[in-house]
């Protein structure tokens, strides 16, 4: 079983500006397998699997096979991500 990617879905912009996208390109670029879970665009309100899984609205936010979810600000989560540090946010829940 894959990480899970919760994202916006949007996912026919491949731009750096993309929050988003800015996650997913740093798993694909380390090689990280996942599956992507399209979440509603706006209003944030119809988010409600985002909120539950993570305490918050935003997205993208990652969810580990355990469960646990990783979220924080999109250049942090990338830096992570390409730090090999991602498996270090297991067991990291809420925002
Ligand atoms: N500063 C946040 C911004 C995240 C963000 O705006 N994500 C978009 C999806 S790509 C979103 O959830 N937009 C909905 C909204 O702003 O209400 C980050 O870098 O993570």
């Amino acid at each position: 079983m894959a990480i899970k990617l919760h994202r916006c879905p949007f996912t026919f912009v491949h731009s750096g500006m993309d929050h988003c996208y800015r996650v997913q390109k740093a798993l694909d670029d380390q090689g990280i397998s996942y599956e992507v879970v399209k979440e509603p665009g706006l209003p944030r309100s119809r988010r409600k699997d985002v909120e539950r899984l993570s305490g918050q609205r935003l997205l993208p936010v990652i969810e580990f096979e355990d469960g646990s979810v990783y979220r924080e600000e999109s250049d942090d989560m990338a830096a992570t991500i390409r730090g090999g540090q991602l498996d270090s946010k297991r067991a990291v829940t809420g925002a």
